[in-house]
């Protein structure tokens, strides 16, 4: 059932392409609109120029996903679907060196993480979805046959490109759904590699279509009325729009938006682990990342020793090159990102939060890079407190008591992660049921797994990808 062929010797590491079209109903075609040039974040060097999608792509992109499903896809078997989802993700495997590779060139993260984090993680979840897609029946509770809901309308962000596109894209197909997936506008070339990844699959013509370009052929994809199921991450502005201009239709919505997650270190938590913990929850991938543990809530009788220790580990942490295997901290995504988190640190400052960076960081002088800030004397009505900043900047909260620190997590319009620290069970349950967070982790930070659900509380949005909840938002 699943042939599998070794990839040839000759496969170059990774082949960019000068341009880029539309990936529809099989294969790319050229735009009819713009094009538009995407960068290495990095060393600012252009890349390749990519097609920006009008409104009449994207339709064609929706009539050939809306045939394949018609046609094709819904009517075939889950286990002959489940087929496509396991060639898939081997070849990702396959080519995983390519994907690492050319992601952390479009988007700046460090090849440490692409390569031992984004691109397995992907495969996981198309391995993962694969087993789900001849056992829908189990899927839904007290639902013996649920149906797919057809065309999916997918707007991804540019912090995961790869790993968004997979959360959306494989339990969609799993489940009998055929897509429509519109990248980021600054990170579209690893979904236009996972483009020629479908055709090596043999997947059937239009079962998975890409168009690239910025919010306006988001914006077209999400307001055409052959589309079922509207599937979002990004900030929360763009899903508020979302969801006005979904509602009233009779297209599903999952929205997955914006976090200011806390990370809440007990007196009695393992002190090494935490301080590892905390870095990880805010540090990894330059901090762009809706479930990053960007406010320290930290134990007033262990303040000052966990932030010596903290700040003696951030002394260590390498920024720069993304390509090399030692770097910890790669290039912030564009230059839009690096005003913005430049902005609100500012803020911090002139609010009157205490900035420190390391004194070992150098920042490479092309490039969009920050360095890793920590602020302290940080109010919860400060902006670095509330606000989702995107970046490697970390705002120091104190408490008391337990009821304190749930109350200063919950502060917050967003709800999505949380992480406890603690060596007591009991306290780091009875935490974890008060924060009003999708996900809460236990001595441990930012840990993913395709057979967990994720997903927000409050403005973080609404649906659940992975797991088999992730499946939900695609059934009826
Ligand atoms: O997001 P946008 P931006 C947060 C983070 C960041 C801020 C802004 O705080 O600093 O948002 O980032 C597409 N209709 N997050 O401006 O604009 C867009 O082309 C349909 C958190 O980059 O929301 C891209 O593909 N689509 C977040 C995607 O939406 C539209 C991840 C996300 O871009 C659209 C990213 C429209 N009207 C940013 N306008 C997370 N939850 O992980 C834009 N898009």
């Amino acid at each position: 059932l699943f042939e599998y062929a070794p990839a040839p010797e000759s496969r170059s590491v990774v082949d960019i392409k000068p341009s880029y079209g539309l990936f529809v109903d099989g294969e790319f075609v050229d735009g009819t609109g713009e094009s538009f040039a995407t960068i290495n974040p990095a060393t600012e060097e252009h890349l390749a120029h990519v097609a920006e999608a009008s409104e009449a792509d994207v339709d064609r992109a929706v009539k050939a996903a809306r045939r394949a499903y018609d046609k094709v896809w819904s009517k075939m078997s889950g286990r002959e679907r489940a087929k496509y989802l396991f060639r898939i993700a081997r070849i990702i495997q396959e080519r995983a060196k390519e994907f690492a590779v050319l992601e952390t060139l479009d988007n700046g993260k460090p090849i440490k993480e692409t390569r031992d984090f984004d691109v397995p993680t992907v495969a996981a979840h198309f391995f993962y979805y694969a087993g789900w897609a001849d056992k829908l029946a189990y899927a839904v509770p007290g639902n013996p046959a649920p149906k797919p809901l057809g065309v999916a309308a997918q707007v991804i962000p540019w912090n995961f490109p790869l790993m968004m596109l997979a959360w959306k894209v494989a339990p969609a197909l799993a489940a009998g759904n055929t897509v429509v997936l519109k990248p980021a506008e600054t990170t579209p070339l690893t979904a236009l590699l996972f483009a020629e990844v479908c055709q090596e699959a043999g997947l059937p013509n239009g079962v998975v279509n890409i168009v690239t370009g910025a919010g306006a052929t988001g914006a077209a994809l999400v307001a055409h009325p052959d589309v079922n199921k509207v599937a979002f991450t990004g900030s929360t502005d763009v899903g508020r729009t979302i969801a006005r201009q979904v509602a009233g239709t009779s297209k599903r919505l999952t929205l997955e938006l914006g976090g200011k997650g806390a990370n809440i270190v007990y007196e009695d938590a393992p002190m090494d682990e935490a301080v590892e913990g905390v870095v990880n929850g805010i540090f990894f991938n330059q901090g762009h990342v809706c479930c990053a543990g960007s406010r320290l809530l930290v134990q007033e009788s262990i303040q000052d020793e966990f932030l010596e220790r903290l700040q003696r580990r951030m002394e260590t942490l390498r920024v720069g090159d993304p390509l090399d295997k030692n770097t910890d901290i790669g290039a912030i995504n564009s230059a839009e990102q690096l005003a913005r988190i430049t902005e609100l640190a500012q803020a911090g400052e002139d609010e009157g939060a205490n900035r420190w960076s390391p004194s070992s960081c150098v920042l490479p002088e092309k490039g969009f890079f920050f360095a890793p800030t920590l602020f302290t004397d940080v109010s919860q009505t400060h902006r670095v407190a509330r606000e989702e900043i995107f970046g490697p900047v970390l705002s120091v909260l104190s408490f008391r008591t337990p009821t304190e620190a749930v109350q200063k997590a919950n502060n917050t319009p967003f709800g999505l992660s949380a992480g406890v620290w603690s060596e007591k069970g009991s306290r780091t349950l009875w935490t974890a049921n008060q924060l009003r967070a999708g996900v809460v982790w236990a001595n441990s930070f930012n840990k993913f797994d395709a057979t967990s659900p994720f997903g927000g509380y409050k403005e973080s949005g609404y649906g659940r990808e992975g797991g088999r909840q992730g499946l939900e938002g695609y059934l009826k």
